[in-house]
């Protein structure tokens, strides 16, 4: 009887156990089927909204049918509220040699279509081969993201909901437009897409069609993709005369009140209170408008910084980036004898 009685309770306790786990299977079903239905529907208010700003239905049934929630964007996305690399370790991750190496290379190899551009533009070639280098390591890391799939994303997370929606809009115009395919229209992350990295309010309002095939193809074509950079830096402001900036020092009694990004005074000023270039080039011989920097505090590294340094910040609005897309172009340029000024 005892053994019946305890083979009974033990029978029981499984059939409870079974029953327990079944209704968990079950209900975590019902909620991935709930929370698909809730982004389906989600979703289906991101289109009308899209198709009430003109984007065509045949480009949204193409874009949007089968778009998938991306969970490694939003792991991409958090890691950015991190503390950033300190400054010395950010240079040495973007400046390699094997990155200037590769850069003296493309700029000869591209050396016909960069100077044609220059001619267009107004911007020296070497800088356009550091942003290139900077931004996708000469096109080898150009992001294998769905833009449209990260973008969806970070939209229905929520974090920056308002800025990636209108991204949105510019990247199904982009395909409205016929620039890319759905498949080809890839990109970071965070959706910045092709050989130089440009968000899609970016490609709208900077790519341009160089090669004249139709298409502004910023994934594929060195034409388009080097043209459309080269635009985006004339139309913020690049000079051709100038160079970005270069290291300098001062002597004890120079007032560092003064050194501040904001605070502007011409060149001839600075080199009147003492103000010395570090690394044996002379300043330029323009009298730029400039303002100094020590991106790493009163005891690092003090740089001069002139108006071309501000166009690369409005590129990318960080200090390390500008530094490093400066310092990569005066290495990669030195290889062909350019006058860094
Ligand atoms: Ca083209």
């Amino acid at each position: 009887m005892k053994i019946s009685a305890h083979f009974h309770r033990v029978l029981l306790l499984i059939s409870t156990v079974v029953i327990l786990s079944l209704s968990l299977v079950y209900s975590s079903i019902s909620m991935a089927v709930a929370s698909e239905s809730s982004f389906r529907s989600w979703l289906a208010t991101v289109e009308s909204k899209a198709l009430s700003s003109g984007i065509s239905l045949n480009t949204l049934k193409t874009a949007l049918s089968s778009v998938e929630l991306e969970p490694r964007v939003i792991e991409l996305d958090r890691r950015q509220l991190e503390p950033p690399l300190p400054l010395d370790q950010y240079l040495s991750r973007v400046i390699t040699k094997d990155r200037v190496l590769v850069g003296r290379k493309k700029l000869i190899e591209n050396r016909i279509l960069l100077d044609s551009i220059a001619v267009r533009y107004g911007v020296q070639p070497r800088f356009l081969v550091a942003l290139w280098g900077a931004e996708t390591d000469f096109g080898r890391v150009t992001g294998s993201f769905q833009v449209i799939d990260s973008l969806i994303t970070l939209i229905y997370d929520g974090r920056r909901g308002t800025f990636f929606r209108k991204e949105l809009i510019h990247a199904l115009r982009i395909l409205d437009e016929g620039h890319v395919s759905i498949d080809e229209m890839k990109g970071s992350w965070a959706g910045a897409m092709g050989q130089l990295q440009f968000m899609p309010s970016t490609f709208r309002r900077f790519a341009v069609d160089f090669n004249d095939d139709g298409r502004k193809d910023i994934w594929k074509s060195h034409e388009d993709a080097f043209a459309s950079a080269a635009n985006y830096l004339s139309q913020s402001g690049w000079n051709y005369d100038q160079t970005w900036g270069q290291e300098v020092f001062f002597p004890e009694e120079f007032d560092r009140t003064s050194i501040r990004f904001k605070h502007r005074k011409r060149l001839s000023e600075w080199k009147a209170l003492g103000l010395r270039p570090l690394d044996g080039r002379n300043f330029p011989s323009k009298d730029f408008i400039s303002s100094i920097i020590q991106p790493n505090g009163a005891a690092g590294q003090a740089f001069l910084v002139y108006g071309n340094y501000r166009v690369i910040l409005r590129w990318n609005r960080s200090h390390r980036f500008a530094l490093s897309v400066g310092m990569l172009s005066d290495l990669i340029g030195q290889s062909v004898g350019i006058l860094l000024e």
